[in-house]
């Protein structure tokens, strides 16, 4: 049984699609606090960071999810870290995004300070900074400032310095990859499962790998962006791409990770009710966290 926290950061600024602010509606909606409280879990919702609407920021920025919200992104991030502060220590953080620039506040505010195994799920790296993203979109980029790489203003957010060790980083369901990126993921020596590595060693052997990599690692964040899932079943994203995790790859994992019991915070992200099928993205994330927190069908 766990103390588990929900926070939820209605972000829609590090990108141009509008209806991901929604994402944390669309996952109670979908019931995740009775879903985790079903499993035995005391659940407590700490309520939503305020992010500005994006019609109030207009004048501060030329294109759609560029750096003109760099500073707004920063202060949610900044808001993020407060928020996470105020749980208890031994509280399981979710936080359910929003797009996935909240990571750079989640991410940080989970860490509590300590050395932090980030597992980013997603069919992105987020490995561009500001040079070499082909978007300008500040969702593209999180884990590399967190890793140190980018604009001082978010690699330094909360505290100086870089939040994790490259080397402390291990990325699954990567089919989507800018030139740059690869670049500083080879440079910087990240652990990269591509969907081609997801085909071959199969989840199980790659879970296990993983578990093995951070056996001994007090924090653990698992960041789930919702497009790390075929588009075919959750369709609900703003930059879908084919050959995604099955239904039953994406729980086997999450099912693994929790056997391993070394998770210990988890952020939910890039659901856009606007594009979904009648909340069946947010549904999926949420049976998603019930795997990873522990539901056991036998
Ligand atoms: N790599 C592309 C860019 O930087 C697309 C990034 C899309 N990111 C997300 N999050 N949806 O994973 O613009
Ligand atoms: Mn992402
Ligand atoms: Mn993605």
């Amino acid at each position: 049984m766990k103390d588990i926290g929900i926070l939820g950061v209605p972000m829609d600024l590090g990108q141009g699609r509008r209806g991901v602010d929604m994402g944390p509606s669309a996952m109670r909606y979908g019931r995740l606090q009775e879903v985790l409280e079903g499993l035995g879990h005391r659940v407590h919702d700490y309520g939503d960071v305020r992010v500005p609407v994006v019609e109030s920021l207009r004048h501060a920025q030329q294109e759609p999810g560029g750096m003109g919200y760099l500073e707004a992104i920063r202060t949610v991030c900044l808001d993020t870290i407060a928020a996470i502060d105020q749980m208890p220590a031994e509280v399981f953080p979710i936080v359910l995004g929003g797009d996935h620039s909240i990571a750079m506040g989640s991410v940080t505010g989970a860490s509590r300070g300590e050395r932090i195994g980030v597992i980013w799920v997603d069919a992105h790296a987020d490995f561009n900074t500001p040079e070499t993203s082909p978007s300008g979109n500040i969702h593209g980029m999180p884990l590399a400032h967190l890793c140190g790489l980018g604009d001082p203003r978010l690699v330094h957010l909360g505290r100086p310095g870089a939040k994790v060790r490259p080397e402390d980083v291990v990325l699954i369901g990567i089919r989507s990859l800018d030139p740059g990126e690869v670049r500083l993921l080879r440079e910087r020596g990240v652990m990269v499962y591509t969907m081609k590595e997801v085909d071959i060693q199969g989840i199980p052997a790659i879970a296990q790998q993983v578990a093995a990599k951070f056996k001994g690692f007090s924090r653990v964040h698992v960041s789930l962006d919702a497009d790390v899932l075929d588009p075919e079943i959750a369709p609900g994203v703003g930059t879908p791409v084919p050959g995604g995790l099955t239904y039953r790859e994406a729980h086997l994992l999450m099912e693994l990770l929790a056997d391993a019991r070394i998770v210990t915070s988890l952020d939910m992200v890039e659901v856009n009710p606007i594009l979904d099928i009648a909340n069946r993205t947010a549904k999926i994330m949420v049976e998603l966290a019930s795997s990873l927190l522990g539901k056991k069908i036998y």
